[in-house]
């Protein structure tokens, strides 16, 4: 575990990054998809062992988790397949990272780094290119 500072330029940089993006997204996708069949299904995307990033679903009761899985779900399950598929996945890791880009702004913030979270491979990046 470490502390490092980022903002949301450098998120989004990662982002519209496609090649390190579509890696860490596909690496992900196969973790959570613990049957293999190409898709996951809300309970392989519930009990996901890795996290987007830091904590802000822990603060959350589960019915509150529960219910912001129904809303993804609805809202990423382009094809109405009731699972999310690869492309799928990627459109809603997508989302959320540029949603939290824009709640951090232009001021760096400090983040806890718990293993191989995107907020981790952002900073990676940058300070490999220094
Ligand atoms: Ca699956
Ligand atoms: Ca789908």
């Amino acid at each position: 575990m470490s502390v490092v500072v980022v903002d949301g330029p450098m998120m989004e940089e990662f982002v519209d990054d496609a090649e390190a993006f579509g890696k860490w997204t596909d690496k992900h996708f196969d973790m959570l998809d613990t049957d293999g069949n190409g898709e996951l299904s809300r309970d392989e995307l519930q009990n996901r062992k890795g996290k987007f990033s830091s904590s802000e679903f822990e603060l959350q009761s589960k019915e509150e988790i529960s219910s912001l899985y129904d809303i993804l779900i609805e809202r990423f399950d382009i094809d109405k397949s009731g699972t999310i598929d690869r492309q799928e996945f990627k459109a809603l890791t997508k989302e959320i990272m540029l949603a939290k880009a824009r709640g951090i702004g232009n001021s760096p913030v400090l983040v806890i780094l718990q293993g191989d979270s995107l907020v981790m491979r952002v900073v990676q990046r940058f300070s490999a290119k220094k």
